[in-house]
């Protein structure tokens, strides 16, 4: 069973988001709570519910969320930024839709906690 996740309604605009990028393949959108001055989530329109999911056939589609990450980046006017997938409970993933959050716009600590 799929569950229709908050980021499938975003997609299906039955919840507004603020986008900052759209294509066929993707959407871009600020997130709702901002970790940093620029924190954007790039998520394919196809629901994969998380990284471990994904397939053989999704390889353009992981590689084209990667360029978006940089295009919408250098929109945003970063020099540097930091792109991360979340998958598993366990890795903070909170929403089984995958996406990539786009950090930037302050100096970000290494490594995460
Ligand atoms: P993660 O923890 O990696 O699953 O990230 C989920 C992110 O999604 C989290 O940073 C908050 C954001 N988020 C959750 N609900 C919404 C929403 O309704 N709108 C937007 N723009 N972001 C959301």
């Amino acid at each position: 069973m799929t569950t229709k996740t908050i980021f499938s309604q975003i997609l299906e605009g039955e919840i507004p988001c603020n986008e900052v990028y759209s294509d066929e393949y993707c959407l871009a959108f600020r997130d709702i709570e901002p970790q940093a001055p620029v924190h954007i989530l790039i998520i394919p329109r196809k629901p994969i519910a998380s990284l471990i999911e994904a397939e053989e056939k999704d390889t353009d589609l992981l590689g084209h969320l990667l360029l978006v990450a940089a295009k919408v980046a250098k929109q945003e006017h970063l020099s540097s930024w930091r792109t991360i997938i979340n998958t598993g409970s366990e890795a903070g993933q909170t929403v089984f839709h995958l996406h990539l959050h786009l950090l930037g716009g302050r100096s970000l600590q290494w490594p995460p906690g």
